[in-house]
């Protein structure tokens, strides 16, 4: 088995304490991929050490040459796009449709970081006084801690890193511990395409140990971390009390509202891909499907029908819809929901368990589940399970529709399937989430839109497009005078005259 390592100091180097752990496919772990620096605080350290030299070479080199070389990763990830989307389907578990969609995603962010090197706008305004300017402009801060899930093991660390970057940060990327191999790959091209060295740090291992002491290390004020509510909480306790700039990225609860005057082929396509797409591991995910009633026992009943025919299976192999779960606790939590629900009241109408034979028992496989009778409020309704499993709910108007889909303590993305454009223009204006679709399901985010979502799901900031630059980098004011003369703001006006 291969054994792999750090990036630290400019060097791939084994972890100080010389221990590793093993990953393993979930669609079989029998399949052992490598094994990873079981790293500590003390390989951080160093990261650390390292990355606040490499910050200072990369914040002197201009932004337009910064670009330069995030659009040559672009290019390298372009020339191992397939072999990239093989091995994440084999340390993740989704199908190769997705890990394919996931590097790309992982492209646009580097092409649209690539060309905002000639952009990284600030403000030129008109001073209050004469022959004086004033303008803003865009400075790095330092060293960004990039902690990521496993659910878009590339998406996810470019749209953290490549923008840190792009604004002249150094980043110490601790990838999560089930993707360690995907993290391995981004870093070697992005070495390959001419980031210096120190500019960038992998630092592998486990969230209690490499996480907890990225999150606290006093020489990293910018934190960047995608995971549970739970944890983000701990994040941001931390980073309050240390004064670290942090974006935070956490669960959902989305919901998918179909009328009835919707195209409901359309929405039993899109319901499919959001709810069990990724085997529901995302934080997008289609957890919820709010059906209005005229059409809700048809509609229910041709999805049920179809997934029972979705194919389980390792995603490398031609025909699996749905991949495996990423590990056992993920199953273990997903099997305590199936119990939660029924103990409720739910019915489960299909799956609600882990499938027996079919070349499944040696993966983290559980059969796509639709619970129904589902009802406002239930913890099968309120909490984020982040596995295949839908409830569904009947409703009968517009505003019940809202006010459900309002009524949990997430709001990333939210998805309304009508022709009506009165109940579309008020679902964008009135629903709780970052992202709301039309007639779509509720994953589907570009690289160049902000992502992001309100309430407990983020702290406000947001991913993706032009806002993300923002977060990356700090705003600092320039006034000029050249008047020769005092010019007292706010105690002589714009004529020039006493007020
Ligand atoms: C996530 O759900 O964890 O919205 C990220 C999407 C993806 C990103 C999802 N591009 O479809």
């Amino acid at each position: 088995m291969k054994t792999f390592k750090n990036f630290i100091g400019g060097d791939w180097v084994p972890p100080i304490s010389g221990e590793y752990f093993e990953n393993r496919n979930p669609a079989d772990v029998s399949d052992e991929v490598g094994r990873f620096p079981l790293s500590t605080a003390n390989d951080v350290d160093r990261a650390v050490e390292s990355a606040k030299r490499g910050f200072e070479l990369w914040r002197a080199t201009p932004a337009p040459a910064r670009g330069d070389v995030m659009r040559r990763i672009g290019d390298l990830m372009v020339k191992r796009k397939e072999e990239i989307a093989d091995l994440m389907s084999r340390e993740m578990g989704k199908p190769l449709t997705e890990t394919r969609g996931d590097v790309q995603e992982g492209i646009d962010t580097a092409y649209y970081a690539g060309s905002e090197g000639r952009r990284l706008f600030g403000h030129t305004v008109p001073s209050e006084m004469k022959n004086k300017w004033a303008m803003s402009f865009r400075r790095p801060i330092g060293v960004c801690g990039i902690i990521t899930p496993f659910n878009f093991p590339m998406a996810i660390p470019t749209w953290k890193m490549f923008p840190a970057l792009l604004c002249g940060n150094a980043c110490i990327f601790k990838p999560a511990e089930d993707v360690p191999h995907t993290g391995h790959v981004l870093v070697e091209i992005m070495v390959e395409a001419g980031l210096p060295p120190e500019v960038i740090q992998l630092v592998h291992g486990v969230g209690e140990s490499v996480g907890a002491a990225i999150v606290n290390h006093p020489g990293i004020p910018v934190i960047s971390f995608t995971g549970s509510t739970e944890t983000g909480r701990i994040v941001g306790e931390t980073c309050g009390r240390m004064h670290k700039r942090l974006s935070l990225e956490m669960g959902g609860k989305n919901a998918m509202m179909v009328f009835n005057d919707a195209d409901l082929d359309l929405a039993l396509e899109g319901v499919l891909w959001g709810a069990f797409g990724t085997t529901g591991q995302r934080c997008t995910a289609t957890s919820r499907l709010l059906i209005q009633d005229r059409v809700h026992d048809e509609l229910l009943s041709r999805l049920v029908e179809k997934t029972k025919s979705l194919k389980l299976g390792d995603g490398r192999k031609k025909g699996t819809d749905v991949g495996p779960l990423i590990n056992q606790s993920a199953v273990d939590k997903v099997e305590k929901y199936v119990d939660i629900g029924q103990s409720e009241g739910a019915d489960v109408l299909t799956g609600g368990r882990r499938p027996q034979g079919k070349g499944l028992d040696n993966g983290y496989f559980f059969e796509p589940t639709i619970f129904g009778r589902v009802r406002a409020g239930m913890r099968l309704e309120q909490e984020e399970i982040f596995g295949p499993v839908l409830s569904v709910i009947r409703f009968r108007d517009t505003d019940e529709a809202f006010a459900i889909n309002n009524d949990v303590k997430y709001g990333l993305s939210s998805s309304v399937y009508t022709r009506d454009v009165n109940v579309a223009m008020r679902a964008m204006n009135e629903l709780d989430t970052g992202i709301t679709y039309i007639n779509a399901p509720t994953i589907g985010a570009e690289a160049h839109l902000p992502f992001g979502g309100v309430k407990q799901t983020g702290n406000g900031h947001r991913e993706g497009g032009w806002e993300v630059y923002e977060f990356y980098s700090e705003t600092k004011v320039g006034y000029l005078d050249f008047s020769g003369a005092l010019q007292r703001a706010q105690i002589v006006n714009y004529l020039g005259t006493p007020d």
